[in-house]
C-alpha cells in the first residue's frame, strides 16, 4: 500500500539534529514535518524559523512546513524564501483574514500549497480552499502539543473530504496521535500520509529504520 511518512521534527532529539535527518532518511522517511507557533495561534512555541532553515540546509528529503501562526500573510515570504520548490507550506485558514491571498503567494514561488483544517473546524467552511490546494492537513489533536489524544470524532470529517480529494484533486494528510492501528484503518480507506510523532516513532529507544520498515510492512 503507498502511503507517505512524515518525521515531527518538534520531537526528534535536539542535541544531534543532522544525525536524526540523516537517520530518518536512511530509514526512509518521505518528508520533515517542521511545526511553527507563534505562541499566539497556539499556545506553545514549537520550532524556530533557525530550526527550519538547518533542518532544510542537511535534509535531502522535501520539508512540509506547518504554520500555526496568526497571519501567515505578514511573515509568508521568510518561509518561502528558506525553502525549496516541492516544499510544501500549510496554512490554517481561521488565521488569515484571506487564506487565498496566502495561498497564491504559496503558488506563485513554486511551493505546494496546503491548509491545515483543526478538529473543531468543519469541511463546508474550507470548501473552495479546497480547489487551491494540493494537501489538506487534518488535524486529529487540537494544534499546539505533541503527545495528545486522538479526537475520535474527526473521523467523520476524514470521510468526507476522502469522498471529495479526487474530484477537488488534494491529496489527504494525518496530523497528530498516529499510531499503527490507525495506518491500518485509514491508508486503505485513501488517507495518503501520516505525521508520525511521539505516538509511532521519537522518543521509543530504537532505530528509526527499524520503526519505519515494521510501519511499511503493516499487513493490511
Ligand atoms: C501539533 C503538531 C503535530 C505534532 C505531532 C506529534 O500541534 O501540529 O505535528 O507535532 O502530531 O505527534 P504525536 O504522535 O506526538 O501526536
Ligand atoms: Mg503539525
Amino acid at each position: 500500500m503507498n502511503f507517505e511518512l512524515m518525521a515531527s521534527m518538534m520531537c526528534a532529539n535536539y542535541g544531534n539534529l543532522e544525525h536524526e535527518v540523516a537517520e530518518l532518511e536512511a530509514g526512509g522517511i518521505d518528508s520533515f514535518h517542521i511545526d511553527i507557533m507563534d505562541g499566539r495561534y497556539v499556545p506553545n512555541y514549537a520550532m524556530s524559523l533557525n530550526d527550519m532553515r538547518y533542518i532544510a540546509s542537511v535534509a535531502k528529503r522535501p520539508l512540509d512546513v506547518h504554520l500555526m501562526v496568526e497571519h501567515p500573510n505578514n511573515t509568508i515570504d521568510i518561509f518561502i524564501h528558506a525553502l525549496r520548490k516541492g516544499d510544501v507550506i500549510y496554512i490554517h485558514p481561521e488565521a488569515e483574514y484571506h487564506p487565498s491571498t496566502t495561498l497564491q503567494k504559496i503558488i506563485n514561488a513554486g511551493l505546494t500549497p496546503g491548509i491545515a483544517i483543526n478538529p473543531g473546524t468543519s469541511v463546508e467552511t474550507v470548501m473552495e480552499m479546497l480547489r487551491i490546494v494540493k494537501k489538506v492537513l487534518v488535524m486529529t489533536v487540537n494544534p499546539g502539543n505533541a503527545g495528545q489524544m486522538f479526537m475520535p470524532y474527526v473521523g467523520k470529517k476524514i470521510t468526507k473530504l476522502l469522498a471529495l480529494k479526487d474530484e477537488m484533486h488534494f491529496g489527504l494528510y494525518w496530523d497528530g496521535a498516529c499510531s499503527a492501528d490507525k495506518i491500518l484503518e485509514f491508508a486503505p480507506k485513501g488517507v495518503d500520509g501520516f505525521v508520525l510523532g511521539s505516538s509511532l516513532l521519537f522518543g521509543k529507544n530504537k532505530i528509526y529504520s527499524e520503526i519505519l520498515s515494521g510501519i511499511r510492512g503493516l499487513r493490511f
